[in-house]
């Protein structure tokens, strides 16, 4: 497990994280506890809040699927527990690997929140090859809250987003490359990544050739 994680992380650095994310920063990442409901097994809120903006705040991730529904979800209060009920941004899709900068998010007409108001949010991508993905950031809500620093929240090149063919949440549909009409090589090459990555029975040839097959 331990070699084909290796070699995969040396020649495609970037498909062997699940996603992450990077702002406002996670509670934590563990990268094999990412499927735990609801924050990847992070289920203490940090005391270490970021400040983040009322109106245009930005997410930014590391994608390391070469195609992955997403939704971002947020709770309101110290310790929301499970209950992200407010959608911050309903379920897309995005693909391409890397840096990815989510934009201009604004909290849903009728929700007030004032300087000071501590929330979470909760960023749930599809699984490997179903179920859901889970990272959560503790902020607390500012109308003067600074940008993210240069660098931390951009685009890597080819990352896109597009409409997702499904409505429903991340953790409750398939891989999205099933779902989507991504191209089939695609799927293919990422399935093959995956598998290589889960099952950890792919030593050295078969995780390079996994790669060799992200990187084409
Ligand atoms: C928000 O969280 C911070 C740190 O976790 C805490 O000190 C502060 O009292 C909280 N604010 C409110 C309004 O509860
Ligand atoms: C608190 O968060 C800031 C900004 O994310 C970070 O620079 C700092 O290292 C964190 N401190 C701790 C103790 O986690
Ligand atoms: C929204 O935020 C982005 C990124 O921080 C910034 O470049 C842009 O100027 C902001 N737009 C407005 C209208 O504040
Ligand atoms: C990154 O790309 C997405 C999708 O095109 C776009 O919505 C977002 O604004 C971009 N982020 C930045 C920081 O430009
Ligand atoms: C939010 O603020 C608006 C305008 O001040 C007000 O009309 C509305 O009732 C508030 N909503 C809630 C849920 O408090
Ligand atoms: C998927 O995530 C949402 C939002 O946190 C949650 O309400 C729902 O229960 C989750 N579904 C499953 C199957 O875990
Ligand atoms: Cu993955």
């Amino acid at each position: 497990m331990k070699t084909a994680l290796f070699a995969l992380a040396a020649l495609a650095p970037l498909a062997s994280a699940h996603f992450k994310l990077n702002y406002p920063a996670a509670r934590g990442f563990n990268e094999d506890n990412l499927a735990q409901f609801p924050c990847g097994s992070f289920d203490t809120p940090s005391s270490n809040r970021t400040v983040w903006p009322v109106s245009n705040g930005s997410i930014g991730l590391e994608m390391g699927h070469i195609d992955a529904n997403v939704e971002v979800l947020i709770g309101f209060g110290n310790n929301p527990g499970s209950a992200f009920n407010t959608v911050l941004r309903k379920t897309f899709t995005e693909q391409g690997l890397g840096a990815f900068c989510m934009t201009s998010f604004s909290l849903p007409e009728g929700v007030n929140v004032t300087d000071g108001t501590n929330a979470t949010i909760q960023v749930l991508t599809n699984g490997d090859p179903d179920g859901g993905l889970y990272n959560c950031a503790d902020i607390t809500f500012s109308t003067s809250a600074p940008d993210p620093d240069a660098g931390v929240c951009t685009n890597g090149t080819g990352v896109k987003t597009i409409a997702a063919t499904s409505t429903q949440q991340p953790n409750e549909t398939t891989d999205a490359s099933t779902s989507t009409s991504a191209s089939a090589s695609a799927s293919g090459s990422k399935s093959a990544a995956v598998s290589a990555l889960n099952a950890g029975i792919g030593g050295l040839a078969m995780a390079g050739a996994a790669a060799l097959a992200i990187v084409l």
